[in-house]
């Protein structure tokens, strides 16, 4: 019998959400509009014209869903709050009600003994400050740390920890530069300029956050870290390639976050793009604050290759409705299909990049704590007649890339916790209601909750730290 992977028992199981991927309720509460609800009920924008208008209806059901995580048994949950509803215009008036609605929603965790893990923005902008010129307005920097002081005032002795932003390369990248994601604009200068704005913001979050709570607060950010691979490893131009989309992807925000500084070949590879005028005096120092724990949010890998010039560029960056490329500055880079296993998003599955990027992490900042805030997989999951839903495919998901952070944290990585993404089944942005990541089914006419087997299996490992067998799926008594 081969010994099972087990973890310490403070390591911390949870799992995620994002406000807009679950609330709905979009027009109730004193709610101001965010860039997602513009984009989202533009024609075209997201499958089948879905929108988060009733989303899983969380805003309401809010009581039903701490149930199931409190009988989840897990340590944490990781939930964000909707700036356009607590402050609907981003700036000026905040709205009372909507900051009512997360004081109870925090407390009520915490009284289970649930640590409420807070993001301040997973994308929904408020709509006002998108047309102010969105994040390539500086200004919304600023605004971003006045809303973040406040909310750290309303809620901070309840919330564990406080995450300023959510994989900012998708809200500058896919919302300034390809457009997939809102608002839309398809600008590779404006998309740097909210790299930066993004940065910056971040930075002035945690002063203001630590200002307010004083520094036992906890800071962090979150960010979708690139682990990119080369076509052909021994070929100088592919291993040059994979350094350029790590520049832009990863270094835009490593760079200035943990170590005060843009990588000059960042600035280089972008330099007939932008002159990075946008970058003032200090902002540097504002943006490098310690963190205690850095998120990073993990599902797959990507493989380049140079590209000659020759011959149609290939662009598997899983958004093939979209011709504008996310990649700001780069015209040498092709990117490859990854050979699969794949999920229903398309992305290869590939636990080992899980482990390479937590070991690279630690190598290169040995004393950040790290937490895996997002992996999970989407499915095409079915109901069975007995009403069980049975998602053998993304219970073993989570166990190879659980397993794989337990091999990252035998290779000395300070990886101190997980959670799944996601709780429930929610509006998967461009791609609406059509991909399912939840270890909860949702019904999306009824609004039912149902556990697949993926939630009985992660409920036996938050209780026991120990990875539980793939067909461990029995609902534990
Ligand atoms: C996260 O985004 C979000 O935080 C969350 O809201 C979302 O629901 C969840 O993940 C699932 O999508 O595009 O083929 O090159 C993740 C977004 C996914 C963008 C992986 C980059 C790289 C694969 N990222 N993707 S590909």
């Amino acid at each position: 019998m081969t010994t099972q992977r087990t973890f310490p028992d403070d390591f911390v199981w949870g799992s995620a959400t994002a406000a807009y991927q679950i609330e709905g309720a979009a027009d109730e509460g004193g709610r101001g509009p965010s860039i997602w609800d513009t984009f989202s009920r533009t024609p075209g924008k997201t499958l089948n014209g879905d929108t988060g208008d009733v989303a899983d209806d969380h805003y309401h059901r809010w009581a039903e869903d701490v149930e199931h995580i409190a009988n989840l048994g897990l340590d944490a949950y990781r939930l964000s709050i909707s700036w356009p509803r607590v402050q609907p215009g981003g700036s000026g008036e905040f709205n009372e009600e909507g900051i009512a609605f997360y004081r109870t929603l925090v407390a009520a965790l915490a009284g289970k003994g649930v640590k409420p893990v807070v993001t301040l923005y997973h994308w929904d902008l408020p709509q006002e400050l998108e047309d102010a010129g969105g994040w390539v307005n500086r200004d919304t920097a600023y605004l971003f740390a006045e809303y973040a002081r406040r909310m750290a005032r309303e809620l901070g002795d309840t919330v564990d920890v406080w995450t300023t932003l959510n994989e900012p390369w998708c809200s500058a990248y896919l919302g300034y530069a390809s457009g997939v994601h809102a608002p839309g604009r398809t600008d590779g200068a404006d998309a740097l300029a909210a790299v930066h704005h993004l940065n910056l913001a971040h930075g002035l979050a945690v002063q203001a956050i630590r200002a307010e709570l004083g520094p036992q607060a906890k800071a962090s950010i979150t960010l979708n870290l690139h682990v990119t691979r080369a076509d052909d490893p021994s070929s100088e131009a592919d291993l040059a390639a994979v350094r350029k989309i790590d520049a832009v992807a990863n270094e835009a925000f490593l760079g200035p976050i943990l170590e005060g500084a843009y990588p000059e070949d960042l600035l280089a590879n972008t330099a007939h793009v932008t002159d990075w005028a946008f970058v003032q005096d200090g902002d540097l120092d504002e943006i490098r604050q310690p963190l205690d724990v850095l998120g990073v949010n993990y599902y797959s890998t990507g493989r380049v290759r140079h590209f000659s010039g020759e011959g149609e560029r290939q662009q598997a960056d899983g958004h093939a409705d979209s011709d504008a490329s996310p990649w700001v500055g780069i015209t040498d880079v092709e990117f490859l299909p990854q050979p699969g296993p794949h999920t229903a998003m398309g992305w290869n599955i590939e636990p080992q990049g899980m482990t390479d990027l937590l070991v690279s992490l630690h190598e290169r900042f040995p004393h950040q704590p790290l937490m895996v805030t997002e992996n999970g997989a989407a499915f095409a999951d079915e109901v069975s007649p007995d009403g069980a839903v049975h998602d053998p495919l993304r219970v073993s998901y989570l166990h190879d890339h659980i397993d794989a952070v337990g091999e990252a944290r035998d290779a000395g990585a300070d990886v101190r916790g997980y959670f799944a993404w996601s709780l429930l089944d929610n509006f998967e942005w461009s791609y609406g209601y059509e991909r399912r990541f939840g270890i909860i089914r949702v019904d999306y006419d009824t609004l039912e909750r149902t556990w697949k087997d993926s939630a009985h299996w992660y409920r036996r490992l938050a209780a026991t730290s120990v990875l539980p067998d793939v067909d461990d799926v029995a609902p534990l008594s």
